[in-house]
């Protein structure tokens, strides 16, 4: 039986890997920081299934205890600062949890478990202000957040890690993902929990930033198979997880509102406080390495994706669609 260790297990990315791991037989022990109220909605099914350890990626003999005392195969480091614009209000942080402690979960295993596999969440914000559309593997990176910064210096730790010392460290470019277990101030979810409360009758007014970003949207279920497929390779390789499709924020604003039967036009207003000190305008991903050496494709589009968001958040504000 294999043993992965997840950081972030509380997260999106988390609580989706840890079921797909169940899935497959794993071992699954996740790595928690202590709260004063536990905060484990996301993971609660699978609860009794996986073993938890303490831990901090701000903290080195933390996660020094982590992997020696779980002695993982594969250690899936999801954990960080991951709200772009939190990391203008705390770059320094962000810096740290985001960047610097991809060298500590390295160091870590790099003392106790040399031989262990690891996967870095990098991320299509590391292209920021693209050089080239659309983005892919070898497209030069120009981060626009104090994010984006620090998911540079984790893509390249990580790649120096691997020519350094040989270790089996990789890194999937992953674009925006989401699903109905994202974090409420994420686009996606602000809009489709705004749309079931409206429909509740909880709220009467969204207000947005940006409507004419343009994003390349996947389901979060989609992207952690082809994460699992990275680690399980001959030898570690970066790729690009993406569908290839963009959408704009008001794209995405209008299908969820028709989807419980709402004009947006009548509640959405935009706020100027809420637009970015630097935006990233435009992303797409060409997932094409992925789908040749994975045999990856994303199988929920865009459509179904919002739809599936929707319908939750009214369920769970009790609306009946
Ligand atoms: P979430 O924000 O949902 O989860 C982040 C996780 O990191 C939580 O479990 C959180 O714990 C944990 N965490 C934060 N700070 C610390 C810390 N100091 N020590 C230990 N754990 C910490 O993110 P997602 O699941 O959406 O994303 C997973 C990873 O993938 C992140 O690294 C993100 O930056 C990256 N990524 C995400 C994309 C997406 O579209 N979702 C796209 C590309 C990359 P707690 O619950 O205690 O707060
Ligand atoms: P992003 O995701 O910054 O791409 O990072 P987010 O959903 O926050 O923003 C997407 C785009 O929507 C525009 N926007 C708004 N965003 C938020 N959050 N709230 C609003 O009201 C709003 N109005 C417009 C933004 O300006 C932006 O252009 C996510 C995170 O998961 C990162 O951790 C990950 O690395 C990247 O995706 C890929």
């Amino acid at each position: 039986m294999k043993t992965a260790l997840i950081t972030g297990i509380t997260g999106q990315d988390g609580s989706y890997m840890a079921e797909l791991l169940l899935s497959k037989g794993y071992r699954v022990v996740g790595m928690v920081r202590r709260t004063s109220l536990e905060k484990f909605e996301r993971i609660e099914h699978v609860r009794e299934r996986i073993d938890l350890v303490q831990g901090d990626l701000t903290d080195q003999s933390s996660l020094d205890e982590a992997v020696k005392n779980s002695m993982p195969d594969e250690v899936y480091n999801f954990a960080a600062q991951s709200f772009v614009p939190t990391s203008w209000n705390q770059p320094a942080l962000t810096g740290d949890v985001t960047g610097l402690a991809v060298s500590r979960m390295l160091e870590a295993l790099r003392k106790y478990r040399a031989d262990a596999r690891f996967y870095q969440a990098s991320s299509s914000e590391m292209f920021g202000k693209v050089m080239e559309t659309p983005q892919r593997e070898s497209t030069p990176f120009y981060p626009r957040s104090p994010y984006g910064v620090a998911k540079v210096y984790g893509h390249y730790i990580t790649v120096n890690y691997r020519e350094s010392y040989g270790m089996y460290a990789c890194s999937g470019i992953l674009f925006n993902h989401e699903s109905p277990r994202r974090g409420i101030e994420f686009v996606t979810r602000k809009v489709t929990d705004a749309v079931a409360r409206i429909r509740a009758g909880k709220l009467d007014r969204l207000k947005m930033g940006n409507l004419d970003a343009q994003r390349d949207w996947g389901f979060a279920g989609d992207y952690m198979e082809a994460i699992w497929l990275m680690m399980q390779g001959a030898e570690p390789r970066d790729y690009v997880i993406a569908t290839g499709h963009t959408h704009t924020v008001k794209d995405l604003v209008d299908r969820a509102f028709t989807a419980a039967g709402l004009d947006w036009q009548k509640y959405v207003e935009t706020d100027p406080k809420m637009i970015r000190p630097a935006e990233v305008d435009l992303l797409r991903g060409d997932p094409s390495k992925a789908k040749a050496e994975l045999g990856w494709t994303p199988k929920v589009q865009f459509p179904e994706l919002v739809e599936m968001m929707v319908r939750a958040d009214l369920e769970r504000h009790g609306v009946t669609a």
